[in-house]
């Protein structure tokens, strides 16, 4: 048991959805000690200047939600980033912190890491047992560097280190900017701004066959919460709900809750990915967490959200 209780808590990547989330989650715990620093004031791939940012502010425990992120087209894309980045970024933050003496800390990872055709639903123990999806692989290896940092320090220095595999992820705080986004986000964009101008259709990339599994981020957050009270083993582990949707039930559910009736039509030339990615987050249930909003309930605050922040798209 790690008492998160008068801790000194650091979220590394505050402003992205998942940060947000945790410091929702982190507020709910009554945790009052909480350190962000932006972007601008300190370059989180900077191994040096993290090191001494994390030694003057003294945090006892660091969540990892820091990361160059995007849905499968940016992956697709920008494959030197996702890995140049994300490796920079992990060995700053988990070195220097394990440098400086912090005692705790959770490392983020995603459910690419797993093998393209990995049995499903994805135990922990599918790691490294296949070939990646070729959209993400540079992400994927990045985020099992990841893990494999904090297996280092726990293997040789018995650190107190874990990393957690969130599932597909949405909610409040998501990027909605149609190129670089999720599915969820990008759907609820397209649905939201076809329904604002009456046209017909709306688009959806590949095949609309592919199934996913999506959690809320607050979900996620009270998960990495948990893990970082409850769980202190070697392996990573996941967190996921334990259901999924092909990518046209999810399209179809987001437009009724949109409240837009046009057709839905496929655009061949984008990527499908990975055909499955349902996780079994069997080992974080048995400790006694488990999650606690459905999709449809979700995607309506979501949508809430969106209309709220998004006006200038209308
Ligand atoms: O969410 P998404 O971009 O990422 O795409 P992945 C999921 C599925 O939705 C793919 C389809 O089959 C897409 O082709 N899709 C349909 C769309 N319409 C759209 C659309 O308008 N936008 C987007 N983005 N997709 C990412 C990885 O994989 O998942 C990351 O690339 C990370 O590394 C993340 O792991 C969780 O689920 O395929």
């Amino acid at each position: 048991m790690f008492d998160l209780n008068g801790k000194r808590v650091w979220v590394a990547g505050h402003r992205g959805m998942v940060g947000q989330g945790i410091l929702r989650a982190l507020q709910k715990e009554g945790c009052a000690d909480v350190l962000t620093v932006p972007r601008t004031e300190l370059d989180l791939r900077d191994r040096a200047a993290v090191k001494a940012w994390i030694e003057a502010n003294k945090p006892d425990i660091i969540f990892v939600a820091a990361a160059r992120v995007g849905g499968i087209l940016a992956n697709d894309t920008y494959p030197s980033e996702f890995l140049f980045d994300n490796i920079e970024i992990e060995t700053a933050i988990i070195r220097g912190a394990f440098e400086a003496g912090v005692e705790r800390l959770v490392f983020l990872g995603s459910s690419c890491i797993y093998p393209k055709h990995a049995p499903q639903p994805m135990h922990e123990d599918a790691l490294l047992t296949g070939p990646l999806e070729p959209t993400n692989e540079w992400y994927a290896i990045a985020k099992i560097a990841g893990i494999k940092m904090c297996q280092a320090l726990k293997k040789q220095y018995g650190a107190r280190y874990i990393s957690v595999m969130p599932t597909n992820l949405y909610g409040p705080g998501d990027n909605f900017d149609l190129q670089s986004s999720h599915v969820i986000p990008a759907l609820m964009r397209k649905a939201h701004e076809a329904k604002l101008t009456g046209a017909d259709h709306m688009m959806l990339w590949g095949s609309g066959t592919p199934r996913r599994e999506f959690m809320h981020v607050d979900d996620c957050a009270s998960g990495i919460l948990y893990a970082a009270k409850y769980y202190d083993e070697f392996e990573h582990l996941n967190i996921g709900v334990g259901e999924d949707v092909t990518i046209r039930e999810v399209a179809e559910i987001v437009m009724d809750v949109v409240g837009y009736e046009g057709r839905l039509e496929l655009d061949s030339s984008k990527p499908d990915g990975t055909p499955r990615k349902l996780m079994d987050a069997s080992r974080l249930m048995a400790l006694g967490w488990r999650p606690q909003i459905g999709l449809r309930d979700g995607l309506k605050s979501t949508y809430e959200w969106f209309v709220e922040h998004h006006t200038a798209v209308a």
